[in-house]
C-alpha cells in the first residue's frame, strides 16, 4: 500500500519564529551521564535544533555542567576528594560524551565560571533591590556532629505524601512531590546518619505565592493546548495546591557566595543559580563568536522579533523550569519566557528503574566503548522508544531487533539496492527519466509530501512520530523497487529501469536530508555515498536533488547486524555491580 501513513493528519499551523533558544537541563557534574539522561533531555532537543539548523533558522542551543549543590558536594565526601575534583573530572568525561554522541551544543559550559558567578549574583542583587525577596528567619536542621546546616539533599526522611521512606529534603523521588527538610517525618542527616537539630537562621525567600494568579494567567490560560499533557498537568496541580514562598539561599560552603554584607557562609540555591546558567553560557557564547547575547534572551522592541526559548528536561524538573524560573525571569523583568516546555518522562531498563547506586544503568561513555561508531543506532532506538507521554522501556534485545529489523533490513537494505544496481546497470551514474507510469508519479507525490509531515511532528514535539516516518520514507522505497523490480526489468527495459533507479536514488537523497537530525553520521555517509550537494530542509520533497549523469559512491553498508553475542555481553554486564562504589549519588 503506497498511501503514506500521515494521509488523514492535520500540518501544525505556529508561528514562525527567527531565533530559537534552546536548552538542556544542565547535568550535575558528579558523574557520567546515562540513556536515562539522554532520553529525556539531551537526544530530543538536539533533534529538534538539528531540525531547525537544517530550516536555516538562527538557533543557540546551550548547555553545560551544574557544578553546585549538595549533589557534588555529597559525591566529593563519598569519594574522599574536593568538589572541584569532581566537577572538572565529570565536566570533561561528559562534555566528551555528548560530543562522541554528536549532542550539537553550541556552548557546554560550566556553572564554576566567573561569568556565571557574577551573572547569578548580578541577578539576585537585582531582585533584593527590587524588593522581591522576603527575608525570614527560621529554624531549620543542623548536623550537630558536622556543625552544618543541612539543605535539601543532606537530609533524608519518610514522605508525608506516599510514605516513601528515603525522600530528600526538598523532593520525593517516588511520588514526586516537592518538600521542605521539615516536612520529613524522621529526619536523617546524610553526613552523621543522626537526627539533627533545629537552629535558627536567615534567609531570602521568594515569594512564590505573589506570582500566583501571574503564573495560572501566563501558564494554566496561556499554554492550555500547546504544552505537553504531562508537563502541563503537573503544573496545574502545583497551582491548585497553592504555591510557598521559597528559599532562594542555603547555608552550604560550596556555591555561588550570596551578594550581601550580612550573608556571610551562605550561597545562592541551586536552582536559582543553575537555569541563570543558560543565560550565563549565552553570554560566554556570544563572547567567544562575536553576537549578541541579549538577542537570545531579553525581550526585543518587536514582539515578532523575540527569540523562542525552549527547555528541554525530564519530568523531575518540571517544577523549577515551568513555576520558579519562569516567576524570576518575570520578577527580574525584561526577559523572554519559555514558549514551550516539553518535559519527557522516565526511561526504564529491562523493566526496572534506572539505578546509579544498584549500577542498573547504560552509561554512555561505555556505549560508544562498546560499540564504535553506533551512535545512530542508540539515538534511533531511544529517539523510537522515548518516553515522551509515558515511562517507557529500553531492553537490549529490543536495541538488537530494531537495528537489525529496521536500520538494516529497512533503511539501509533500500539504500545499499539502489546503489549497487545503478553501478551493476549504469556505471555508478545516476540514470535518467523518461516516461513516467502511475506507480512512478504516486511515489513522487509521496516523497513530495514527507518533509512536511516529518517537520510537523517534529515542531510538535512528537520524535517519535516523525522518527517513525523518516522509516516509512525508507520503506516506501524498498516498495517501490519490490513493486518495480528493475533488476528484471533490465533485461528487456532498460529506459524503464533508469527511470525506476533514478527516482529510488532520489529517495535515498532526502533520506538524507529528513534523516538527518536523528542520524546525523548516517545522513553523512548517506551523502557522501551520494556525492550530494548541500541542501536545506526546504529542498527535500523534491525528486531532482540528483542531477543524471552524476557519478555516485561505490556501495558501503550504512548499518551493520547486531549479532546475540553483543547484546548477551551487555546484559550480563548489567549483573555485574561491580561499579556500584563508584555512582553511588541518585542524580
Ligand atoms: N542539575 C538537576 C538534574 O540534573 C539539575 C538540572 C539543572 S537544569 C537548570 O536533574
Ligand atoms: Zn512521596
Amino acid at each position: 500500500n503506497n498511501t503514506p501513513i500521515f494521509a488523514q493528519k492535520k500540518l501544525l499551523v505556529r508561528k514562525d519564529y527567527k531565533r530559537y533558544t534552546v536548552t538542556s537541563a544542565l547535568p550535575y557534574a558528579n558523574g557520567p551521564l546515562h540513556i536515562g539522561h539522554i532520553a529525556g533531555a539531551y537526544l530530543p532537543a538536539d533533534i529538534y535544533v538539528r531540525y531547525l539548523r537544517s530550516k536555516g533558522k538562527d538557533v543557540l542551543y546551550v548547555c553545560g555542567s551544574d557544578e553546585h549543590g549538595a549533589a557534588i558536594t555529597i559525591k566529593a565526601k563519598k569519594e574522599g576528594t574536593t568538589p572541584k575534583a569532581i566537577i572538572d573530572k565529570y565536566h570533561q568525561l561528559n562534555k566528551e560524551t555528548f560530543e562522541r554522541f554528536g549532542i550539537s551544543f553550541d556552548m557546554y559550559h560550566r556553572t564554576s565560571t566567573k561569568i556565571h558567578h557574577k551573572t547569578s549574583q548580578d541577578f539576585f542583587t537585582t531582585l533584593y533591590e527590587k524588593g522581591e525577596f522576603e527575608e525570614k528567619v527560621s529554624e531549620q536542621y543542623y548536623d550537630e556532629e558536622f556543625n552544618q546546616f543541612l539543605a535539601d539533599r543532606y537530609i533524608t526522611g519518610t514522605c508525608p505524601k506516599c510514605s516513601h521512606d528515603s525522600a530528600y529534603g526538598d523532593q520525593c523521588e517516588k511520588c514526586g512531590s516537592s518538600l521542605s527538610p521539615t516536612d520529613l517525618i524522621n529526619p536523617i542527616s546524610t553526613l552523621s546518619g543522626k537526627s539533627p537539630i533545629l537552629k535558627s537562621t536567615k534567609h531570602w525567600y521568594l515569594p512564590l505565592d505573589k506570582y500566583q494568579s501571574w503564573l495560572e494567567k501566563w501558564l494554566i490560560e496561556g499554554k492550555k493546548g500547546q504544552w505537553k499533557s504531562n508537563v502541563y498537568g503537573q503544573c496545574s496541580s502545583w497551582l491548585k495546591e497553592g504555591l510557598q514562598p521559597r528559599a532562594m539561599t542555603r547555608d552550604l560552603d560550596w556555591g555561588v557566595d550570596v551578594p550581601l554584607e550580612d550573608a556571610e557562609g551562605k550561597k545562592l540555591y541551586v536552582w536559582l543559580d543553575a537555569p541563570i546558567g543558560y543565560i550565563s553560557a549565552t553570554k560566554q557564547w556570544a563572547e567567544d563568536n562575536g553576537k549578541n547575547w541579549e538577542d537570545y534572551w531579553k525581550k526585543q522592541p518587536n514582539k515578532e522579533d523575540d527569540s523562542c526559548l525552549i527547555h528541554f528536561i525530564g519530568k523531575d524538573n518540571i517544577v523549577f523550569h515551568c513555576i520558579i524560573f519562569p516567576a524570576i525571569l518575570h520578577a527580574h523583568g525584561g526577559y523572554i519566557l519559555p514558549e514551550n516546555v516539553p518535559a519527557n518522562e522516565f526511561l526504564n531498563l529491562e523493566g526496572e528503574k534506572l539505578s546509579t547506586s544498584r549500577n542498573w544503568a547504560v552509561w554512555l561513555n561505555e556505549y560508544l566503548d562498546d560499540f564504535p561508531e553506533k551512535e545512530d543506532v542508540l539515538r534511533y532506538v531511544l529517539c523510537a522508544t522515548a518516553p515522551e507521554t509515558k515511562d517507557n522501556d529500553f531492553t537490549w534485545k529490543d536495541y538488537q531487533t530494531r537495528n537489525n529489523s529496521e536500520l538494516v533490513a529497512i533503511f539501509g537494505n533500500f539504500v545499499n539496492r539502489a546503489v549497487v544496481l545503478t553501478h551493476k546497470f549504469f556505471d555508478g551514474k545516476v540514470p535518467s527519466v523518461d516516461s513516467l507510469e502511475k506507480i512512478d508519479k504516486e511515489t513522487i507525490k509521496s516523497i513530495s509530501q514527507f518533509p512536511k509531515q516529518i517537520a510537523s511532528s517534529i515542531e510538535k514535539y512528537r520524535f517519535r512520530e516523525a522518527l517513525g516516518l523518516v522509516m516509512e520514507l525508507a520503506r516506501l522505497g524498498n516498495k517501490y523497487l519490490a513493486d518495480t523490480e528493475p533488476w528484471k526489468l533490465i533485461k528487456t527495459d532498460e529506459k524503464r529501469t533508469a527511470t525506476i533507479l533514478n527516482i529510488a536514488l532520489q529517495i535515498a537523497a532526502n533520506l538524507s536530508i529528513v534523516s538527518e537530525p536523528f542520524l546525523p553520521r548516517t545522513s553523512e555517509k548517506l551523502k557522501d555515498l551520494l556525492k550530494l550537494g548541500d541542501f536545506t530542509w526546504d529542498d527535500a520533497g523534491s525528486n531532482k536533488l540528483l542531477e543524471a549523469g552524476k557519478e555516485i559512491s561505490t556501495a558501503t553498508l550504512l548499518f551493520e547486524k547486531i549479532e546475540d553475542e553483543a547484546v548477551e555481553k551487555q546484559i550480563q554486564k548489567l549483573k555485574k555491580p561491580e561499579t556500584v562504589s563508584d555512582n553511588v549519588l541518585p542524580q
